[in-house]
């Protein structure tokens, strides 16, 4: 497979990279793709020194697929350019996410409603990835109505950057701030910009992409979503109210048996999940799985992720793992 990795110097695109390496994704010709400053550096994959190429160039190359880092905007005008010679991009950014005819996918709840026509597949929010995760076992059980979220996001979400001005905080050294405030021995209710009804647009995303990947818009979601200075990934408090009542082991069995799941649930022992276990892992890690005692056919949960792997890079591979699995990539097949 001929790939291009669009952002390939970024905190995702070289997670990117690392996946691909990883899992052994069947590359055989690399094109990494950076702004013009970054042309002509060297980077490293599987032993082998590539140098990073303008994006023109790489779409001369006609890779079988792009996955793209790059930003919104990069995106919107970059990504058309792929697809017209016959790519299969995948896009981290929020661009195509919530466009009608692009899809919203995340391969342990959707990758089914892939087919080689889909030229453009937008890859969820991190923060949202990881919830459906867990959410699609237990709608197929349960029927979700409504779910409440509040998250506790890692710095790395924001860039490097972000890293950055926490760890020069910590040391007591100026630098550019990446958020409004103080970030260390600090929390910031806010990610990303506010909308006009008082949410974020974090917020918002999670709302709304949500009820995209698990394609039932009668599932209810309400986020609060807020920075923390941690580096190894996102932690949620979900609370799920379902149609139906369910039986907490049961619940336990079902999420450990799911895919892309390890439950971690044991409060005589102290185990629960946390960033610093979830880091550099791929499975969403879900615990502290209890009644909400004060409604009925409710459950509490609490997720966490590595967010620059499922949140990110290793969701993208693993699309394009399914589309090469199921031989719906190269092909053109006229609507
Ligand atoms: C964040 N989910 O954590 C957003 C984008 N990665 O900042």
């Amino acid at each position: 497979m001929k790939i291009a990795v669009v952002g390939a110097t970024g905190l995702v695109g070289t997670k990117m990279l690392q996946i691909l390496e990883e899992r052994n994704f069947p590359v055989t010709e690399l094109f990494p793709v950076a702004s013009a400053k970054s042309i002509g550096k060297e980077i490293t994959f599987k032993g082998k020194q590539y140098k990073v190429v303008s994006v023109e160039d790489a779409i001369k190359q006609r890779p079988d697929v792009a996955l793209f880092s790059a930003g919104g905007s990069a995106s919107l005008e970059q990504a058309p350019m792929f697809a017209e010679v016959g790519t299969t991009v995948i896009d981290n950014s929020s661009a195509w996410r919530m466009d009608p005819s692009k899809k919203l996918i995340v391969p342990e709840v959707n990758a089914d409603v892939l087919t080689a026509n889909d030229k453009i597949i937008a890859n969820p929010n991190c923060s949202t990835i990881q919830m459906v995760v867990a959410l699609k076992p237990l709608h197929d059980k349960y029927k979700i109505k409504r779910v409440v979220v509040s998250t506790y996001q890692s710095v790395t979400g924001t860039g490097v950057k972000a890293v950055d001005q926490l760890f020069n905080e910590r040391k007591g050294i100026e630098g550019p701030m990446a958020y409004p405030y103080t970030i260390d021995l600090n929390v910031i209710p806010q990610i990303d910009v506010f909308t006009e009804n008082g949410y974020t647009k974090e917020e918002m995303k999670m709302v709304k992409e949500t009820v995209k990947i698990m394609g039932d818009d009668s599932i209810k979601v309400t986020a609060t979503t807020v920075r923390i200075p941690v580096m190894g990934g996102h932690s949620e408090s979900v609370n799920i109210e379902f149609l139906n009542d369910f039986d907490v082991e049961e619940v336990k069995e079902l999420l450990a048996k799911s895919p892309g799941i390890v439950v971690t649930d044991d409060i005589a022992n102290l185990k629960y999940p946390m960033p610093l276990d979830a880091h550099d892992k791929d499975e969403v890690f879900v615990g502290r799985i209890r009644r909400d005692e004060t409604q009925p056919n409710t459950l509490n949960c609490w997720i966490v992720s590595d967010n620059l792997r499922k949140g990110a890079a290793t969701n993208a591979v693993q699309i394009a793992e399914y589309l090469v699995a199921k031989h719906l990539i190269g092909q053109v097949v006229e609507a």
